[in-house]
């Protein structure tokens, strides 16, 4: 993903190339090996491979980034602000229930995200099934396993997609 996108709209920076990011919380890292009831047996360099190939495939750019670091993880969506980025899919880990930092972060950029969840976190200890970011979230998926970050980028692809026909000349909404 660039520093910064070309050309300002507004004071935002424009790029008709779109960009996803995806942010993944502390532990994640670790997917693949422990916990396969919960979490499968995918590893994040095979669920990122996957979304970054379908990114490629639709004319996106799409980043991953993985912190163990509440503060990291703020930062990066703080980042994502300046570098407009289009939409996020975020699976914030143990952080989905205890992180105002960054619910107050994703609040500040105003970047429309996608909570992703490998497990069925309500059918979990009770403690998960309060999240700190559904509240704000487009969205929310969970329970599906990796296939959740796939259906998650389907509908970022073309939630983007129908955002750029609205605003452009494709408009084919009836206006009243
Ligand atoms: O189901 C999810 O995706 C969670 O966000 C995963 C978090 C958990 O705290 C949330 O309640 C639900 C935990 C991620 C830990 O990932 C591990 C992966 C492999 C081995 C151990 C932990």
């Amino acid at each position: 993903m660039p520093a910064s996108k070309p050309g300002r709209a507004g004071g935002k920076p424009v790029s008709l190339v779109k960009s996803i990011l995806v942010l993944h919380g502390p532990n994640l890292n670790l997917l693949g090996g422990r916990e396969p009831r919960h979490y499968g047996i995918a590893t994040l360099d095979d669920i990122n491979a996957g979304l970054k190939a379908r990114g490629e495939a639709a004319g996106i750019q799409l980043e991953a980034f993985q912190s163990n670091h509440e503060g990291a993880l703020v930062d990066r969506v703080q980042q994502a602000g300046r570098e407009g980025v289009d939409f996020i899919l975020i699976n914030p880990a143990g952080y989905t229930h205890t992180s105002i930092a960054l619910r107050d972060a994703l609040a500040a950029v105003a970047i429309p995200y996608v909570e992703v969840h490998l497990s069925n976190v309500h059918a979990r200890e009770p403690f998960r099934r309060h999240s700190y970011f559904s509240e704000l979230a487009v969205g929310v998926i969970a329970g599906l396993g990796a296939q959740g970050y796939e259906l998650a980028l389907e509908f970022a692809l073309r939630y983007l997609h129908t955002k750029v026909s609205q605003h452009g000349s494709q408009k084919t909404e009836k206006t009243h």
